[in-house]
C-alpha cells in the first residue's frame, strides 16, 4: 500500500499561486514527510561531546564573558542534525553546561521549563531553589522544576561546572517559554529537605491535618552518594537485569519532572547493554566510568564527564571497557511522552 503521491510540480501554475495568496497548501505532496510509514524519520542525528573538548572553551567564557553580561554562564550541546547552532541537543531535550567562578553569582529568576542540574566538576556550589539552598556536589541531580526561583552560588575556590537539562524546546515549541527575575533569595537556614524530611527511600514526613499537603516538588536534590550506593547494592543481585533507577517524585511515585526523565545507570566491568528501541530519544552524561556505546551503528567512545544523544528509536549497544563499573544518568523524556499516551518500546 504505498501509492506514489502526487508532486506540488503535477499542479498547474496559476492553482499554487492562487493557494499561496489565500494562504492554502495541499497536503499530498507534504504527507509522506509528516507521517513517514512505520516509524518517525529523526531529524537528530547522534553525538559525542567530549569533555575534554568543552571544558576548555568553557573556562575560556570565564575569562571573556563576565557573569553580569551571560546571566548564564553556558555553552549548549547543539545537535549537529539542526545545523550549527540549534538550541536542543534532541527533539525536546536542551543540555548546556555551566561555569560559575568562585566569588560569582547567577541571578534569581523563574521560567516555565523546568531544569535538572548535573554537578560535573567542582567544589563549594549551591543553588537555592524556593529558599532551599541545595549543596552541589559532584554528580548530584539538582531540580529547578518550572515556577520555581532559582540562583546559584559559589563559595569554593575552583571553578565549578555542571550540566543543564531543560524541556525548553519544548516551550519553545509551545510559544510558552518565558523568565521572570528577581533579586537573590536569602535562603532559609536549615538543610535541604533531602538532608532531612526524605532521608531513605520509602520514608515521608507525617503530615498533620492542619498542615498543608507537600508541596508539587518536595525533594530538589538527589545526592550522588545515595544514587551510586543504591546502584551498587542493585548490582549484586540484578543478574543479567540492567542496573537502572528512575528519579522520583517521593511523595507521588512519579518521575521527579512533569516531561523530563532521568534515569542512572550502572554498567558492570565488560557488561554489555542492548536496551530496546524507545520512541524516546535521550542524552547520556557519564558520571565516571568508561566505555564505548553504538548507537545506529556509530561507536561512542566514552570517558567520565562526556555526554553523547541518541536519537529516538535508536539501537543502543552500551559496554563498559574499565576494570570499574560505569555510571551515567540518560536524560529522556519518556514522563512527556506517557502523558501524551504515546511511549513505545519495540524489541530488537
Ligand atoms: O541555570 O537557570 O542552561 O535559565 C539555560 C537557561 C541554565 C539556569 C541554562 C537557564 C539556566
Amino acid at each position: 500500500m504505498s501509492t506514489k503521491l502526487g508532486t506540488l510540480e503535477e499542479l498547474p501554475p496559476d492553482y499554487r499561486e492562487a493557494m499561496s495568496r489565500v494562504g492554502v497548501a495541499p497536503l499530498w505532496p507534504q504527507m509522506r514527510n509528516v507521517l513517514p510509514h512505520g516509524g518517525p524519520v529523526p531529524v537528530t542525528k547522534s553525538h559525542l561531546w567530549a569533555y575534554s573538548d568543552v571544558r576548555p572553551l568553557l573556562l575560556r567564557a570565564g575569562e571573556l564573558t563576565p557573569v553580569e553580561k551571560a546571566e548564564r554562564r553556558v555553552l549548549f550541546l547543539a545537535d549537529p542534525g539542526r545545523g550549527n547552532g540549534a538550541m536542543q541537543a534532541t527533539a525536546t531535550i536542551y543540555v548546556g553546561l555551566q561555569l560559575l567562578l568562585p566569588g560569582e553569582t547567577a541571578p534569581a529568576h523563574k521560567h516555565t521549563p523546568s531544569a535538572a542540574r548535573i554537578v560535573v566538576e567542582g567544589e563549594g556550589a549551591y543553588t537555592v531553589v524556593d529558599g532551599d539552598k541545595l549543596p552541589m556536589h559532584a554528580g548530584d541531580l539538582i531540580l529547578t522544576p518550572g515556577g520555581c526561583w532559582h540562583d546559584h552560588g559559589h563559595a569554593g575556590t575552583k571553578p565549578v561546572i555542571w550540566l543543564d537539562a531543560l524541556d525548553l524546546p519544548l516551550f519553545v515549541y509551545l510559544e510558552g517559554s518565558y523568565a521572570v527575575e528577581a533579586p537573590l533569595q536569602s535562603p532559609r537556614n536549615r538543610p535541604d529537605p533531602s538532608e532531612v524530611e526524605y532521608r531513605a527511600a520509602g520514608l515521608a514526613p507525617v503530615r498533620r491535618r492542619d498542615r498543608a499537603m507537600p508541596a508539587s516538588y518536595p525533594m530538589m536534590r538527589f545526592p550522588w552518594e545515595r544514587t551510586e550506593a543504591a546502584l551498587r547494592r542493585l548490582a549484586e543481585h540484578a543478574g543479567s537485569q540492567a542496573v537502572e533507577l528512575d528519579y522520583i517524585n517521593p511523595e507521588s511515585g512519579q518521575s521527579c519532572l512533569p516531561t523530563m526523565g532521568f534515569t542512572a545507570m550502572m554498567l558492570r566491568p565488560g557488561e554489555t547493554a542492548r536496551p530496546p528501541l524507545r520512541s524516546t530519544s535521550a542524552v547520556f552524561h557519564v558520571i565516571s566510568g568508561r566505555g564505548t556505546t553504538t548507537i545506529n551503528g556509530t561507536t561512542h567512545a566514552w570517558d567520565p564527564k562526556d555526554s553523547f544523544s541518541a536519537p529516538v528509536f535508536a539501537a543502543i549497544d552500551h559496554k563498559a571497557t574499565g576494570d570499574t563499573p560505569a555510571f551515567l544518568v540518560r536524560i529522556h523524556d519518556t514522563p512527556l511522552q506517557e502523558k501524551i499516551g504515546y511511549y513505545e518500546e519495540r524489541a530488537r
